[in-house]
């Protein structure tokens, strides 16, 4: 009898659409690039899953060393009745919140994907029985709006995957949380911090190439969905730093001159060889960024807690 409601906000065919839009614009001009959002079919996810458990991957679980020592004092902190979670994918990172904020009246999970926010809720409901599950089908980048649930309102944004948008669209995206704010609300968010160079790298290069296979994965994406002819074996998998910007690249580099027709977009695509295709830019942070940024979208950093060996932070902050 646990409440479950789902609302779409996005059109069935709006990520068809944006994915044509993407690959069009990304991949007709100089340098090319890829939103890293198009790793993520079903096969994406499960390679995503796969780097979270590598050795190297160091960020989920300082995440969630984080979280499960923090829980007790993020609830005492907020008092939150409803739980916002932005990019809820699997809700795993999210049972150990739940678990700590008693007063929970509502969880509300917002993703792109369908399938991840009803396998989730499915499983969340049995262990929270009486918890209204209001998942919504969304893309949190664009403008949201949520349901009528009791506040104050606790929105999260964990596993550093703010560190995908570029500095402006960051902007954007927490000025846009920060209109979700009402007064009591807070947002609980999850960052990436920089750290030794080699330490990063191998992060995004792991040795049992996961990550290259999770990279190629946008390829047989777009094979798939557009009707091209890439062969990811064509592709070198590039992770570097960026310490000009704080962030780690990754690329495709092609590995011989090559041509790929996308005849879904009547596109045929030129790879000169060694030439590279950006697929995502994860950015590393410092505290002082994080505090400036909440502040420059309206935000105040009320608490920050690392993991003990200072490689991810979680950060609160109220408007
Ligand atoms: C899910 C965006 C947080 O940037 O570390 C993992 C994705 N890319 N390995 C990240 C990712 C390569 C991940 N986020």
């Amino acid at each position: 009898m646990s409440p479950f409601l789902l609302t779409r906000t996005l059109p069935e065919d709006a990520t068809d659409a944006a994915l044509r839009a993407d690959v069009l614009q990304g991949l007709t001009r100089t340098p090319k690039v890829l939103p890293p959002k198009w790793f993520y079919d079903s096969r994406g996810s499960e390679l995503f899953e796969e780097i979270t458990r590598l050795p190297e991957y160091y960020p989920t679980r300082a995440e969630r060393e984080i979280l499960l020592a923090r829980a007790p004092e993020i609830a005492a902190a907020t008092g939150a009745r409803t739980l916002v979670e932005l990019g809820s994918g699997s809700s795993e990172k999210t049972r150990h919140l739940l678990d700590a904020l008693t007063g929970l009246h509502s969880y509300v999970p917002v993703d792109v994907s369908e399938s991840a926010l009803t396998g989730a809720a499915e499983s969340l409901l049995a262990e929270h029985p009486g918890l209204h599950v209001h998942a919504l089908i969304a893309d949190f980048t664009q403008g949201l709006a949520l349901p009528g649930t009791p506040g104050p309102r606790l929105v999260a944004f964990l596993g550093g995957t703010i560190g995908n948008l570029l500095p402006a669209e960051r902007a954007s995206f927490l000025a846009s949380v920060r209109g979700l704010l009402a007064p009591g609300d807070a947002l609980l968010l999850g960052t990436d911090l920089v750290k030794d160079e080699s330490v990063l790298v191998r992060a995004y290069d792991d040795a049992a190439g996961v990550t290259a296979a999770f990279n190629k994965n946008v390829l047989l994406v777009i094979n798939r969905e557009l009707g091209a002819d890439f062969d990811p074996r064509d592709f070198d998998h590039v992770a570097l730093w960026d310490a000009e910007h704080e962030w780690i690249e990754m690329r495709l580099r092609a590995r011989r001159n090559l041509t790929a027709k996308v005849p879904e977009l009547d596109l045929v695509v030129h790879f000169a060889a060694g030439e590279e295709v950006r697929t995502e830019v994860s950015a590393k942070f410092r505290q002082d960024r994080v505090r400036t940024e909440l502040a420059d979208a309206g935000m105040e950093l009320t608490h920050w807690w690392t993991d003990e060996e200072g490689r991810f932070a979680l950060s609160l902050a109220t408007a």
